[in-house]
C-alpha cells in the first residue's frame, strides 16, 4: 500500500503545488512509509526525494524496513527543524506542506527558523487517504477482528463472581496475543456493574458481582491494524431492565448496520438507530458518536453521528457501536466492525450478539 499512497501524496503535491510533504504523524508514518518503530519523519519531495528522518537508534531498522528512503540522522544537524532546514536548501524546497494538527509551538518554531520555505499547514489529506482500504488492509483488518471475536469466547470462560476488572483485562490481552495479535494489544476497557454508563471508563480493582452487566470494549492489532469491538453481558440472571435496555440497544445497531451502505451520510445512519429509543425514556440516555472509521490508528475518518457530513464510500471499514448508559445504574454497548464494499457490507466481527446470561 504504500507505493500508492505516494503515488497519491505526489499528485496532491502537483495540485497543491507544493514542493514537499512533511509528515510527522507516527501512524502516517508507518502508513506511508511501512517503518513500525519510533522517531520518525519524512520529508517527500514532488521531485521524488523520499528522505527518512530518524536517530542511530533506528537506522538499521529504518534501512531493513524502508529501502527506498535516504536515511537522515537529524541529530547531526541539531534538530528535526534543522535537519529539515539543511534538505530544504539542498533541493530548493519552496513550499513545505505539513500535518498542523500534529504540530506543538515549539516543534514548529523549531522548524520555522531553520528553513526560508513557506511552512503550509494542511490537515487530514493521508486521513482521506487511509479512509480509503486496500484489499491488504481489508486482509489484515479482517483478521484481527477474528482475533478479538475469538478471544471473547475464551473471555467468556474466565469471568466469574470475585475476579477483578483488571485480571480479567489482562487475560483478556494474553488471549489476543495467544491468538496471533501483535503484542500490543491496545487499551481495553472492561468494567461492570454500574460502573458500565462510563463511555470509556478503564478497568478497576472492582470485583465482577452477581447480577452485573459487564461491558468489554477491546480490540487488537494485527500487521498494525486494530479491531474494536464491544459487548456486554450479565453474570446471572437478567432482571427486565437489564433485559429491555439490551433488547433496544439490538436493535439499533441492527438498524444501524442495514443503512451502512455506499452512499448513506453519517446522519442517516445515527438516525437509524436513535429512532428506536427516541420515543422512550432511554433517548436522554444515549451517546451520539455511533462508528468510526478504523485502520492503523482506532477512532479516524469517517465518523457516525448527528453533525458529522461523511457519505461512506465502497472501501471503508468502520464501526457501529450505539449505546445506552444510564448513570448510577450501567449501560450497554454492542459494537461490531463493518467492511462498507460496493456489493455487500460485511461484518468482521463474527462474535454473538444474543444476551448471554453467565
Ligand atoms: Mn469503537
Amino acid at each position: 500500500m504504500s507505493e500508492i499512497t505516494r503515488q497519491k501524496l505526489l499528485a496532491w503535491m502537483e495540485e497543491k503545488k507544493v514542493d514537499a510533504f512533511f509528515v510527522s504523524k507516527l501512524v502516517n508514518v508507518r502508513y506511508v512509509s511501512g517503518y513500525t518503530s519510533d522517531d520518525a519523519y519524512l520529508l517527500l519531495t514532488r521531485a521524488g526525494g523520499r528522505y527518512f528522518l530518524t536517530d542511530p537508534r533506528y537506522t538499521e531498522q529504518v534501512s531493513i524496513e524502508c529501502p527506498d528512503y535516504q536515511i537522515v540522522e537529524w541529530r547531526k544537524c541539531g534538530s528535526v527543524g534543522a535537519a529539515i532546514g539543511m534538505l530544504a536548501r539542498q533541493d530548493k524546497l519552496q513550499k513545505i506542506a505539513f500535518e498542523e494538527d500534529d504540530m506543538v509551538y515549539q516543534f514548529y518554531s523549531e522548524i520555522r527558523d531553520a528553513v526560508d520555505s513557506e511552512l503550509i499547514p494542511v490537515e487530514g489529506v493521508i486521513e482521506e487517504m487511509r479512509s480509503h482500504k486496500t484489499a491488504q488492509e481489508i486482509e489484515y483488518l479482517t483478521a484481527s477482528c477474528q482475533i478479538a471475536a475469538d478471544a471473547y469466547e475464551k473471555i467468556i470462560q474466565d469471568i466469574h463472581v470475585g475476579i477483578t476488572e483488571k485480571e480479567l483485562a489482562a487475560k483478556l490481552s494474553l488471549h489476543m496475543v495467544e491468538l496471533g495479535s501483535d503484542t500490543m494489544p491496545y487499551g481495553n476497557i472492561l468494567i461492570s456493574g454500574a460502573r458500565t454508563s462510563l463511555l470509556h471508563g478503564i478497568p478497576s480493582a472492582k470485583a465482577i458481582e452477581y447480577g452485573d452487566f459487564v461491558l468489554m470494549d477491546y480490540g487488537c492489532q494485527y500487521k498494525g491494524y486494530l479491531s474494536d469491538m464491544t459487548r456486554t453481558l450479565v453474570v446471572g440472571k437478567a432482571t427486565d431492565r437489564q433485559k429491555e435496555v439490551y433488547r433496544l440497544e439490538q436493535e439499533m445497531v441492527k438498524r444501524m448496520e442495514e443503512k451502512m451502505r455506499p452512499g448513506a451520510t453519517s446522519k442517516e445512519v445515527y438516525e437509524a438507530g436513535a429512532d428506536v429509543i427516541r420515543d422512550t425514556e432511554y433517548f436522554q440516555y444515549h451517546y451520539t458518536g455511533v462508528g468510526h472509521g478504523i485502520g492503523m490508528f482506532v477512532h479516524e475518518m469517517p465518523f457516525l453521528g448527528p453533525t458529522h457530513k461523511y457519505v461512506l464510500s465502497d472501501d471503508t471499514v468502520m464501526t457501529c457501536e450505539p449505546g445506552i448508559y444510564i448513570p448510577g445504574w450501567g449501560g450497554v454497548r454492542i459494537e461490531d466492525t463493518l467492511l462498507i464494499g460496493p456489493e455487500k457490507t460485511v461484518n468482521l466481527t463474527p462474535a454473538r450478539k444474543e444476551l448471554i446470561e453467565l
